[in-house]
């Protein structure tokens, strides 16, 4: 028979287990913070704009339903939606500290059509990424990851909606794949938002995906071992999914993933295309609006064009707003 101690021992030695996993807990952007759902609270009560998600651990198969908005992922009753400005920068929160330094860091919208995104299935959605960070430097095997990034800014990560994406009820889907082991690990979380302002630039339909649908389990970035002798001198990672929204390219993700950061917006996590626009706007003197300012490990131009003011974001993202 099973004492009430050794059940409390049980229960507790599952604990660490969990906890080296977890997913997007928060999220922050303009000043205010928005708590994600718990996976280990009762779901009774809960009230969020995150869709709910019930395990920190990964899915581990890019063909389950779960990995459009994790398990399950469907609205509550008490489901939020916050309003965000394109062109805002968005931060998500993971675990302290987010234990997994190796794999990609992707950032994808769903437009919901309709006046919201509560009742609506995920999987039912066309996504659209716009943000993305693979292998930054060094080689597959023991170089610097969007994934180790994330971790170094506070296990967090900030993408900037895109001022060019249409208003609408959206929903944004922050995700890191570890690929310490294998199979990889998808942490995927959704949010509800109701994206303002004047974008008119649609995704292409060679940038929309479905997930599941958008990966394959065989995908080069996803059936990788990073321990492999080749792993050792190769220094490009092609990171999952379809191209970034608002690039030129009308390829397969596949051909349009490169072996560092890019993204459409600027972006603090960026390495060489961030870097570079950087130190144009260091020429100019200025930071157009919606550019980065600001923040740890940043080192570009710190003022903005006229009218706009360099606003914090997080510790380590301001942007002129
Ligand atoms: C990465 O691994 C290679 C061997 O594959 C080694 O020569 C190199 O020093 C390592 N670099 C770092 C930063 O650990
Ligand atoms: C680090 O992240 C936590 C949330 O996980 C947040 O409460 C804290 O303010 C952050 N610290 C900084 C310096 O941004
Ligand atoms: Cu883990």
């Amino acid at each position: 028979m099973l004492t009430f101690v050794t059940l409390l021992a049980a229960a507790s030695a599952t604990v660490p287990t969990a906890l080296a996993h977890g997913g997007v807990l928060s999220y922050s952007w303009s000043g205010q913070w928005y708590w994600g759902w718990q996976p280990y609270n009762s779901a009774t009560g809960q009230t969020t704009i995150q869709r709910p998600w019930s395990t920190y651990n990964p899915i581990q198969d890019a063909t389950l339903s779960t990995i459009a908005c994790n398990d399950d992922g469907t609205s509550p009753s008490l489901q939020q939606t916050a309003t965000v400005a394109a062109g805002t920068a968005i931060t998500a929160y993971w675990n302290q500290i987010w234990p997994h330094a190796q794999g990609p860091m992707l950032t994808y919208l769903a437009n919901c059509g309709g006046s919201t995104c509560s009742g609506v299935n995920a999987n039912s959605l066309k996504w659209f990424k716009i943000d993305q960070a693979g292998l930054l430097s060094g080689t597959v095997y023991n170089g610097t990851w969007g994934s180790g990034q994330m971790i170094n800014q506070n296990s967090s990560w900030t993408t900037t909606i895109p001022s060019t994406v249409p208003s609408g009820n959206y929903l944004i889907r922050f995700e890191t794949i570890a690929i310490h082991s294998t199979p990889a690990q998808f942490y995927p979380e959704c949010a509800q938002i109701s994206i303002t302002g004047s974008g008119s630039l649609a995704p292409t339909s060679a940038q929309l995906v479905s997930f599941p649908g958008a990966y394959s389990n065989s995908d080069p970035g996803i059936d990788i071992d990073i321990y492999s002798t080749a792993a050792q001198t190769q220094t490009t990672y092609v990171i999952p999914g379809p191209p970034l929204y608002g690039s030129s390219s009308s390829g397969s993700g596949t051909t349009a993933s490169a072996s560092t950061s890019t993204s459409v917006a600027s972006h603090s996590s960026s390495s060489s295309t961030a870097a570079a626009s950087s130190s144009s706007a260091a020429a100019a003197g200025t930071v157009a609006q919606y550019g980065q300012c600001g923040g740890t490990g940043y080192t570009g131009a710190t003022s903005c064009i006229a009218p706009y003011t360099c606003t914090y974001s997080s510790a380590y993202y301001s942007q002129c707003l």
